[in-house]
């Protein structure tokens, strides 16, 4: 057998790489800056199978931060068919503050790869014969997303909440069960692992050659006592949005004449009250987990938030967070930095929430407020979006400090995935805002998700005429608040246009950016939890005849 893959790293970090390859079901390496090669004889009796590695240890030092390259060679000198398990750790300065990070890479190889798990490499080897090997990392999607596995390993005895805990002892949870996994379920290709600790998920990304439900099963049978729990990803949830009513229009003026919905709601008093404090305002990230946001809009200029540690476009991860250039957010759906609009709901979202306070346009609920920043996350488009995708935004925004998120998508689909993560988001003081729902249902009886999960501020649509919008879901245990939602005129697609829509997706932002209006002044101060301020934002609530029986508590005030 000779050489069966060809590794070569663009080590884009700085530093120093370490790579370190383990024969699937070897313990880990404890130093992968000095690269270990693990053998495994193997019981058979057939000449047992061992890797080689050249060179055993790929160390780059430099100050400076540039592209580096280094090539590793692996050869399976046994005639035992191997998979090996890369870690590369960047150790660059910045990552110590943020814990060492590895990024876990899959290696499959042996000398029929058509016998190797999974016919993707098999298709591989017969087009390529000489590079019978399939490498990939984790944040590609190989296929499509339902090859993604959510799951959370259960703790065990004596151990921390998942967050909470230390990182150190859920990532070697994590990485126990991806091992176990991958050894144990016969069939199962895992060509990508990540783990958020963040949020205490796991994302393992599958190989396109299986049968999702057949091995969601044997997972979720075999594994029981494990997991937490395992599901397969899926496309459950879109834009809420009542499109007969949207009309987008291009409008040189001021708007503020039709801003019925921030009048009635008493923002301008609130602007007064808030601006005659002596008290500085405090930075406030609210991230938008939607369609994108048009960050050249004229109206939302300087209130998209900058990651202050990365640089834009030179193709190198400077923080450290595992994304390249992620200098305003990112995009999940295409895997890229630039998480522009694609829509025009997450931009209208995003003007709702934060357009300036100026003689152009229109003003956000928290427009007056120029320390409040808009995190733009894109995980939707017009036809939906992923359970993994919204976790993985989500992470980013615990990550990155953003510590509201306006969410104006759902779904029917309940995952235990999403709701854990909303659930250890909460658990770091992130208040997540959602919309009720367009349906004209009660989510009492009829659920609608992120909505139903437990402490979201869920938001209901109401119209200028003092009524709860036609449309709009309701319900008094999983319907907290209404705000006003129907004919919003808001920022749009191109970078002057406006346009009017209606929904609960636009009621939310409107929350959202109260809620982050509030908390950049009295945060900390008056109050010290974004769940307080949830329940004050509750009692303050007007009580009106109309959406008593409706809603939680009343009428955002
Ligand atoms: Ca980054
Ligand atoms: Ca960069
Ligand atoms: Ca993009
Ligand atoms: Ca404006």
């Amino acid at each position: 057998m000779r050489v069966l893959a060809l590794l070569a790293f663009a080590a884009a970090f700085g530093l120093l790489v370490g790579a370190a390859p383990e024969v699937d079901g070897a313990p880990p390496s404890e130093d992968l800056s000095h690269g270990r090669v693990l053998s495994d004889d193997g019981p058979s009796g057939d000449g047992g199978s061992v890797i080689t590695v050249s060179p055993a240890a790929v160390d780059i030092e430099d100050d400076r931060p540039s592209v580096h390259r280094q090539t590793l060679e692996l050869s399976n000198t046994g005639s035992k068919p191997l998979t090996a398990r890369l870690a590369l750790r960047f150790d660059t300065a910045k990552r110590r503050q943020l814990a060492d990070q590895q990024t876990p890479m899959i290696v499959h190889f042996g000398d029929d790869p058509a016998k190797t798990r999974g016919t993707r490499s098999g298709r591989r080897a017969q087009e390529e014969p000489e590079k019978n090997a399939s490498v990939s990392k984790p944040t590609n999607v190989t296929c499509s997303h339902v090859g993604r596995l959510l799951l959370r390993p259960r703790r065990g005895p004596g151990e921390g909440a998942a967050v909470g805990e230390s990182r150190r002892l859920a990532q070697d949870r994590s990485r126990r069960l991806a091992r176990r996994l991958e050894s144990e379920v016969e069939g199962l290709n895992i060509t990508g692992w990540q783990h958020l600790e963040f949020l205490g998920i796991d994302i393992a990304e599958l190989n396109c050659s299986f049968d999702p439900d057949d091995i969601l099963n044997r997972v979720r049978n075999g594994f029981a006592a494990d997991l937490e729990f395992v599901e397969l990803d899926s496309k459950s949830y879109f834009p809420i949005q009542d499109s007969s009513t949207m009309a987008s229009s291009s409008i040189p003026d001021a708007l503020w004449q039709s801003q019925w919905g921030m009048r009635r709601v008493g923002l301008p008093e609130a602007w007064q009250d808030l601006e005659a404090r002596s008290d500085p305002a405090e930075t406030v990230i609210v991230a938008v987990l939607d369609t994108g946001v048009t960050m050249n809009h004229e109206d939302l200029v300087g209130r998209i938030w900058t990651n202050p540690n990365e640089v834009p476009n030179n193709g190198i991860d400077d923080d450290g967070n595992g994304l390249v250039d992620d200098v305003h957010g990112y995009d999940f759906v295409d895997n890229d930095p630039d998480p522009s609009d694609s829509d025009g709901h997450g931009t209208h979202c995003a003007g709702v929430i934060a357009a300036n306070q100026n003689s152009i346009g229109i003003s956000g609920a928290a427009g007056a407020n120029t320390n409040i920043k808009i995190m733009p996350l894109r995980f939707l488009t017009g036809t939906g979006g992923y359970t993994s995708d919204a976790i993985l935004s989500l992470n980013y925004a615990v990550a990155m400090g953003a510590t509201i998120s306006s969410n104006s998508w759902g779904g029917t689909t309940r995952s235990e995935a999403l709701e854990a993560a909303v659930r250890s988001a909460q658990d770091v003081g992130h208040l997540f805002i959602a919309a009720a729902g367009n349906s004209a249902s009660n989510n009492d009886f009829q659920a609608e998700y992120p909505c139903n999960y437990d402490d979201v501020l869920c938001v209901a649509a109401t119209e200028s005429a003092e009524a709860l919008a036609p449309y709009s879901n309701r319900g008094v245990q999983s319907v907290n608040i209404a705000a006003p939602g129907s004919d919003i005129k808001s920022c749009y697609l191109g970078a002057s246009s406006y346009s009017t829509l209606s929904g609960t997706s636009m009621a939310t932002p409107l929350v959202a950016g109260s809620v982050a209006l509030v908390w950049s002044w009295l945060g900390n101060r008056l109050v010290t939890s974004l769940q307080d301020l949830r329940s004050l934002m509750l009692e303050s609530a007007d009580r009106l005849s109309w959406t008593n029986g409706w809603v939680e508590s009343g009428m955002l005030n």
